[in-house]
């Protein structure tokens, strides 16, 4: 009976020595080791939703963004063999590598992702194909609505390895993380967003026949409200970009909410406006941009207010008074009220991204 407990220890010992001995490698995600990069590309989109400015959000260990896009492109209206997204990682020297896994998190109907094809190479230049899921012939299984992962097993030694998604409309990825034999590395410690500056920009009245556009008066300020929403898809930090004069953004989104999922009554958006003292307005016109046939506007409510507390109705529009198109539109009413707020409220059944508010009147 004594016997057991030496030979136990002689066992540990034993095993102890066998794992020195067979190299100081252990598996880790190589994807967030000190010093690899990343780089995204993607085929020829209809626009770019990522937020991953820094190249950091694809290693940064969360696979769950919830409302927020990581790296996320619209490939509506483009060819099938247009609609991809490359991610090229250098691990910067060459691991023995193990598993690469995708994650990816689908917010509505339209996200999917259709095909992953894995490759590696030594040289950055020739990739040799290792992986591809699903195998040929078959549907990737993934829910309409969440996150979900995508597992390739690999083996061999790269130093560049290279992820191929293949969606239909939208996708929407998270995370990569590569599973190798590192020998001595250590895990990055964290990945930041380095602090980007605030840059205002400089506000100028722009005058029109008599008339300027008080919006952007120096010293004129705007909120931005909305219903219930499924995702705000907003780049207007500063509250500046609805008066800056750019009336169309490309294929930026502004104030722009997803409101999938939402009561009717709670699909709106309201930019409530202070002139700081009481104009004469003239006209006002909201301008927005629909990027695609999911962007509508079915009701718009201009109202002023001179105390900000009691508002009255300038105009009230409804969805066959409002311009229904993809691409810019924009929505003008005329009126001679003296206020110093404005509101504009407007309603969608599915989407919406306003790009400016413009209020003419006397000074
Ligand atoms: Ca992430
Ligand atoms: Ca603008």
């Amino acid at each position: 009976m004594k016997k057991l407990p030496a030979l136990g220890l002689m066992l540990l010992l034993s095993g102890i020595v066998c794992l020195t001995a067979s190299g100081e490698g252990k598996l880790v995600n190589l994807a967030q080791l000190e010093g690899v990069t990343y780089e995204v590309s993607a085929g020829s989109h209809w626009a770019d939703h990522s937020t991953d400015d820094y190249n950091i959000k694809l290693v940064d260990g969360i696979t769950d963004s919830g409302n927020k896009y990581v790296v996320c492109y619209d490939f509506f209206r483009q060819p099938d063999e247009e609609k991809y997204v490359v991610i090229d990682f250098n691990l910067k020297k060459s691991y023995e590598l193990k598993k690469i896994v995708l994650w990816a998190k689908n917010h509505t109907e339209l996200f999917s992702v259709k095909s992953v094809s894995f490759f590696a190479s030594n040289d950055g230049l020739d990739f040799n194909l290792i992986g591809q899921v699903p195998a040929e012939g078959e549907e990737l299984k993934q829910p309409v609505s969440g996150k979900f992962s995508i597992e390739q097993a690999v083996e061999g030694k790269a130093r560049f390895v290279r992820l191929v998604v293949n969606t239909r409309n939208y996708t929407n990825l998270e995370e990569v993380e590569i599973f190798g034999i590192a020998t001595g590395e250590t895990v990055a410690a964290a990945h930041k967003a380095p602090a980007t500056p605030v840059i205002k920009p400089e506000v100028k009245v722009s005058t029109a026949a008599g008339s300027i556009n008080l919006a952007r008066v120096q010293g004129v300020s705007y909120e931005v409200a909305a219903g219930s929403y499924w995702a705000d898809h907003s780049t207007d930090k500063y509250n500046t970009l609805l008066t800056d004069g750019v009336l169309n953004s490309g294929n930026k989104t502004v104030v722009c909410y997803d409101f999938f999922r939402q009561a009717d009554e709670e699909k709106y958006v309201t930019v409530n406006m202070d002139l700081k003292k009481r104009r004469k307005l003239e006209r006002i016109v909201l301008h927005g941009l629909n990027h695609s046939e999911l962007y509508n506007i079915v009701r718009c409510l201009f109202e002023v207010s001179s105390d900000g507390i009691d508002y009255q109705t300038v105009a009230d529009l409804s969805e066959d008074q409002l311009p229904q198109k993809i691409g810019t539109w924009n929505v003008e009413i005329k009126t001679d009220e003296l206020a110093r707020f404005v509101r504009v409220t407007t309603w969608t059944s599915h989407w919406l991204n306003l790009e400016e508010v413009e209020v003419f009147g006397k000074e």
